[in-house]
């Protein structure tokens, strides 16, 4: 299952000495996992690697190898000769450590992600990817370095959430050889489990019964949403990191085409997660407020209010849902 990398990427992974590597914002499995993974790997080759965020680090990817040296912006000191930023779409989802990416020379964009605008200067988008970690895994044998327990843990992580737990169509056999791959190595898909999907904090859980209070289902059944505001988070005691994963309720509703999660992020701003069942391009629906993503899983950031935000975007998702 070795997979033909590019030969530029390579290149400059290769020749680069001192690295920054980058988590999207709000970074999920694939970022973390991706991230970590590719700077350990490097490390084993003699290379220093600086792992940055401009969030910090939700707290159930704890366990993953190397998640205790993730560094705020504040705490980036240069210069770096190169850039990492896997499973990042467009540049400035860097958020706040955007200025030191650009202070960097060669900026590797390594992505899965079809709407990505090709940013960087070498670039490897490949949507038929499960996860940016899949692309990481090719790397690392390329690079020659070694598949240690701690490596194989990150990618297998990226994997595993990206696909839902193999439960994606973009559970393809080629990821799946991978993921088995990465468990010979030494991942424990029990120890990823369970940290992720069997353990959970007392203050999600009420963030989700918050959100699931907000739960609202257009008059035929094929659309269906939550919202939450920042009170909601204060009140449950949550950080916004676990809100990650609620708009896939709506969508166990059956019969539901397009499920959404509005997340009030201020007065005028509102985050929108957008899930599919399969018929929508959820894509196409949150590109047309400048967002993007995948066709089954995809997200915005709208300017208004909650209620203005909502009646735009159920007005597309409705119509795209055929009611
Ligand atoms: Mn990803």
């Amino acid at each position: 299952m070795t997979r033909q990398v590019p030969a530029d990427i390579l290149e400059a992974l290769r020749r680069g000495r001192r690295f920054l590597a980058v988590l999207h914002e709000n970074p999920d499995g694939d970022s973390l996992g991706t991230t970590f993974g590719l700077a350990l790997a490097l490390e084993s080759l003699g290379k220093e690697v600086v792992v940055a965020g401009g969030d910090t680090l939700p707290p159930a990817y704890a366990f993953l190898p190397g998640s205790d040296r993730l560094r705020g912006p504040a705490e980036v000191t240069g210069p770096f000769d190169t850039a990492i930023l896997p499973d990042c779409a467009a540049l400035d989802r860097t958020g706040a450590v955007l200025p030191a990416v650009q202070a960097c020379p060669v900026v590797l964009n390594i992505d899965h992600h079809g709407s990505n605008d090709g940013f960087g200067t070498h670039t490897w988008v490949a949507p038929e990817a499960s996860a940016a970690g899949e692309l990481a895994y090719h790397l690392v044998l390329a690079l020659g370095a070694k598949l240690t327990p701690a490596v194989a843990i990150c990618l297998y992580t990226a994997i595993v959430t990206d696909t839902g737990s193999f439960h994606y169509e973009s559970t393809t056999p080629e990821c799946l050889e991978i993921a088995a791959a990465l468990v010979r190595a030494g991942a424990s898909p029990w120890l990823v489990a369970s940290r992720l999907y069997e353990t959970r904090s007392e203050s999600s859980l009420r963030l989700l019964a918050r959100a699931l209070n907000t739960l609202e289902v257009s008059p035929r059944g094929k659309v269906a949403w939550v919202s939450l505001t920042p009170g909601d988070f204060v009140s449950a005691g949550a950080p916004e990191s676990e809100s990650d994963g609620i708009v896939n309720y709506p969508r166990q509703i059956d019969g539901v085409e397009v499920a959404l999660f509005f997340r009030v992020l201020g007065p005028d701003q509102v985050r929108v997660g957008f899930r599919s069942r399969g018929r929508v391009d959820v894509a196409a629906l949150a590109a047309r407020f400048g967002g993007g993503g995948h066709t089954k899983a995809a997200g915005c950031v709208a300017a208004g209010g909650l209620g203005a935000v909502k009646a735009k975007v159920l007005q597309v998702a409705l119509e795209a849902a055929g009611e």
